[in-house]
């Protein structure tokens, strides 16, 4: 049984019936409400009324993060500020931040679909749930917080960092539920190993994981190093955070809330939309929230929308875990990179440990792309001999797979720096502009 079994499992025809009420109700709020909808429409000679059918959507302007940032920090912000009872906000690694506010309906549907999330990934009521996630304007701790509270578990508001204490914590507690960024989860894991404590044998059972790309080579790793469940979540700020979809027990595909998420895919050098089942950037529209509707946002993130059975009975859209982003992709000698496709290759290799960065280099015309990964400590001390055989090794898997050469460095384990939050995987030394 999903959380809401009045949408959940909703006959598609009623859905896309009530997504379409609600995107008219939104595209006149937004028309009626700020400018910076009301001229690109005006632009583009469009009046919501002129939207008929959910396929209409088309004929409107896109929004992009640059437009979040030139209108920083409330321009699109549709309701006053006594209005909006919470902001939250995107560090990002560039430029002003991206700010996210909310009023208070908009607070509690945020809380329903994380409940919804956290739900289908088995969490109940009797689970103590560790929460990992940044506690802060980070949208993750608090919309996991505020999702857990409304199933009733007892939550424990760890935030990220301090691994050891982490590791006490669950192991006193008897925590049996764990949320945090996938990278964390497998620098807890390590910590525990080192530490002699063996998360397998404690009570801990399963996991949300989400806020970063993650192979489902990686999912496995977690699930059997730590004995539990690997769950996901995926959201953004611009779009309230987690729950815009979420992992069941088919783990087969993350269900789009799609009576608050209107998703499209489209091939992101056309803009165009691709057949269902192909793969393309998911541009999502925000269609309840009120102080910060999104119309067409463009995520960059790449990915899959199918629209099939589900053996959880949910009649949600699914999506692909995200393979990359459009703007991350790398591109060496021509051929389309994402870190993640690195990545589960590097799971294949049973003398490294999953902790690597990407450096991307040019040389000449071409992108040349090197692959630093930690050898498990046995391996390294094996000396330099086996280390370049498994550079070797490893440059051969990745051409063999991708066709693509890359450079391999093998590194002492530990060298590369521990994600808490989401990971840094690619260094980019290309000269700017
Ligand atoms: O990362 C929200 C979140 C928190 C999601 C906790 C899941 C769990 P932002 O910081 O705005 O919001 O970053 C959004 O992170 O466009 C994706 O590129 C990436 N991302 C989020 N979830 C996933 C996921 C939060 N499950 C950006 N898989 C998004 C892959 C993800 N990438």
């Amino acid at each position: 049984m999903p959380w809401d079994d009045q949408f959940e499992t909703m006959p598609v025809d009623k859905l896309k019936e009530f997504q379409l009420k609600k995107l008219k109700e939104t595209l006149e709020w937004v028309y009626e409400k700020l400018p910076f909808y009301r001229k690109k429409f005006d632009e583009r000679g469009i009046k919501p009324a002129n939207i008929k059918h959910l396929e209409d959507i088309r004929k409107l302007p896109m929004t992009v993060k640059n437009d979040l940032r030139d209108n920083y920090p409330f321009g699109l912000c549709a309701v006053p500020m006594d209005k909006v009872v919470r902001v939250h906000a995107s560090s990002g690694t560039t430029g002003k931040p991206i700010t996210g506010p909310y009023t208070a309906e908009d607070l509690d549907q945020w809380t329903e679909c994380m409940a919804r999330n956290l739900w289908a990934a088995g969490v109940r009521p009797t689970d103590i749930v560790q929460n990992a996630y940044g506690h802060g304007l980070f949208t993750g701790g608090l919309g996991f917080h505020q999702g857990a509270c409304r199933l009733g578990c007892t939550v424990v508001p760890t935030s990220s960092g301090m691994t050891e204490r982490q590791i006490t914590l669950m192991k006193d507690f008897g925590s049996t539920a764990l949320f945090c960024t996938p990278s964390y989860a497998l620098t807890i894991a390590e910590r525990a190993e080192e530490m002699k404590v063996d998360v397998r044998n404690l009570p801990m059972r399963v996991g949300v994981f989400g806020a970063e790309p993650w192979s489902i080579a990686m999912r496995d790793e977690i699930e059997v190093r730590m004995g539990i469940k690997a769950m996901e979540a995926y959201g953004l700020t611009e779009l309230g955070g987690p729950g815009v979809s979420f992992d069941c027990e088919a783990q087969d595909g993350l269900h789009i809330n799609e009576d608050h998420y209107l998703a499209e895919i489209v091939d992101p050098v056309t803009l165009e939309p691709v057949p269902m089942g192909e793969s393309g950037e998911l541009i999502f529209t925000a269609i309840q929230r009120r102080a910060m509707p999104m119309i067409r946002y463009r995520t960059k993130d790449i990915s899959r929308l199918r629209r099939e059975k589900c053996a959880c009975g949910r009649t949600f859209i699914k999506m692909d875990k995200i393979t990359g982003r459009s703007d991350d992709m790398l591109i060496i000698s021509g051929v389309n990179v994402f870190p993640s496709q690195i990545e589960a290759l590097l799971l294949d290799v049973e003398e490294v440990l999953p902790q690597y960065v990407l450096v991307i280099r040019k040389k000449g015309y071409l992108d040349s792309l090197t692959v630093r990964v930690e050898a498990k400590p046995e391996v390294y001390a094996l000396g330099t001999e086996k280390r370049s055989e498994v550079e070797k090794k490893i440059a051969a898997h990745i051409q063999g797979m991708m066709g693509i050469g890359v450079k391999v460095d093998i590194l002492a384990p530990k060298t590369i720096a521990r994600s808490e939050g989401k990971a840094l995987r690619v260094i980019d030394e290309r000269p700017k502009g």
